[in-house]
């Protein structure tokens, strides 16, 4: 197929940075969005998304005349959905006395609906939002047909998962393997001819569901990884071992590879994804539930560990180092660090938390504009994120900035003895050795 125009619905993480690469590589974009802000902001120059290189790429795009910002799609060679599916905050679903979260999926359906009057034959339509399995074809494909066109035989419909790591996004969308799922392999074929003007990783074509289901998985692969990791810290704790040095002593048998304990898992994917899955097949997906679980229970946990560490909370003045949900990002967008900030807020500790990625914060968690701040006249230092500027800080350095003793790191970034040998009392998550068991 030969795309000359495509309109890309939804310019925000993935959108964007789509829209964009493929209007420096030739492709006349018309990119829309429903927030008149987002577009004005890219009109006027700006741009509403931390990513690195963004910004040049979003600039050149712009200058070269090829993407165009507006908030209504147009007649297109292709559209590309991609705009976001969270999850409700206030509808839950019910599965044998458990709860479970369900997908919004209000911004999918108003995108293919706001395709429908322009969609001709021969076009493609690509759904990039990562959706529950069969979205593409139960969703999508009956909104799209109300134009009196046939998905597979009068215009062609493909899903392909966005695999991008946040703050690698513009490589790997060039670099990643990229897998398209037809409801028809014409279709399918269709979506690997657009995606070629770019991609150089490999493409794989198969169905919709297929494909969708993959990107599911990927996700949840990680999110019960995690949750094995962070349920092996409570083991390490109750044994008296260092789950860090037992992880790396198992992580040399050949075939296996056991993730990072931590304070729990965040981000708008791997905490979001599982949940497709079991909103979907509630009746199958124990393992997915029960992993979720662990992992959202993981900010209470480090709030215990705290509490152990300093007996109780009320009034103590915490020095919260990290608030993003991961390291060396700035988004707080679903971070654990955040939620561990707001339990201790709610337990009536002082709490002053300083993020050097975002030094505003979030609302409801008291900030400290600076490290030194965060922590004069702490009565104990939590270590959330293990940013590199974090790990880098010596316990000498820290010692000369505080009267804190009592330090907690949940991410295994500092060094036991260094720390106690300058008299402070490392507590460290999933470490029975630490002070914690003595
Ligand atoms: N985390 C741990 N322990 C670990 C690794 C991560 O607790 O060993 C935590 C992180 O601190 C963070 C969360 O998990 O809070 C998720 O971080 P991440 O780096 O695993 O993932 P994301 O959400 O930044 O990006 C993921 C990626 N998926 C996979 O690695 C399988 C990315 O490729 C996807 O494109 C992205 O989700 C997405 O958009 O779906």
């Amino acid at each position: 197929m030969n795309f000359q125009k495509i309109c890309v619905l939804g310019l925000g993480y993935i959108g964007l940075p789509t829209a964009s690469t493929f209007a420096t590589h030739g492709i006349q974009v018309i990119g829309v969005d429903v927030n008149r802000r987002v577009i004005e902001t890219l009109n006027n120059g700006g741009i509403h998304i931390h990513e690195p290189g963004l910004r040049t790429i979003v600039e050149a795009a712009l200058k070269s005349g090829n993407l165009t910002v507006v908030a209504q799609p147009e007649e297109a060679d292709a559209f590309l959905i991609a705009v976001p599916t969270p999850f409700y905050g206030d509808k839950t679903g019910e599965f044998e006395g458990e709860t479970y979260k369900l997908a919004d999926m209000r911004a999918v359906t108003s995108a293919a609906e706001a395709i429908v009057p322009y969609l001709r034959k021969g076009n493609l339509v690509v759904l990039e939002s990562t959706s529950p399995p069969r979205t593409t074809v139960d969703l999508v494909k009956p909104i799209l047909e109300r134009s009196g066109l046939k998905a597979g035989s009068d215009f062609h419909l493909a899903y392909s998962p966005e695999r991008v790591l946040p703050g690698q996004i513009l490589r790997e969308l060039i670099e990643n393997a990229r897998v398209i799922g037809g409801v028809t392999p014409e279709s399918a074929q269709a979506g690997a001819e657009l995606y070629a003007t770019f991609v150089k990783g490999k493409i794989i074509q198969t169905d919709a569901t297929t494909a969708e289901m993959v990107k599911l998985m990927e996700n949840t692969t990680r999110d019960v990884n995690i949750a094995i990791a962070n349920e092996f810290a409570r083991l390490a704790e109750r044994f008296g071992v260092d789950v860090w040095e037992a992880i790396s002593l198992a992580n040399l048998h050949p075939r296996i590879n056991i993730l990072s304990p931590g304070p729990g898992v965040g981000g708008h994917c791997i905490s979001v994804d599982p949940w497709f899955f079991v909103e979907t097949a509630p009746d199958v997906t124990q393992l997915i539930y029960t992993a979720r679980k662990v992992n959202d229970e993981q900010p209470h946990y480090v709030m215990l560990l705290l509490q152990k560490a300093l007996g109780s909370l009320k009034d103590k003045k915490i020095a919260l180092l990290g608030l993003a949900y991961k390291p060396d990002v700035d988004d707080l967008r679903e971070s654990p660090a955040a939620e561990v900030a707001h339990l201790l807020v709610d337990a009536g500790a002082d709490v002053r938390a300083f993020e050097p990625f975002k030094v505003d914060g979030l609302p409801g968690i008291p900030m400290a504009a600076t490290l030194e701040e965060a922590l004069k006249g702490a009565d104990a230092i939590l270590l959330l994120v293990r940013h590199t500027q974090f790990c880098e800080l010596s316990a000498s350095e820290v010692d000369a900035l505080t009267s804190a003793r009592v330090v907690v790191d949940t991410v295994n970034a500092w060094d036991q003895a260094t720390w106690q040998q300058a008299g402070f009392s490392l507590f460290r998550l999933g470490v029975g050795k630490s002070p914690v068991s003595a």
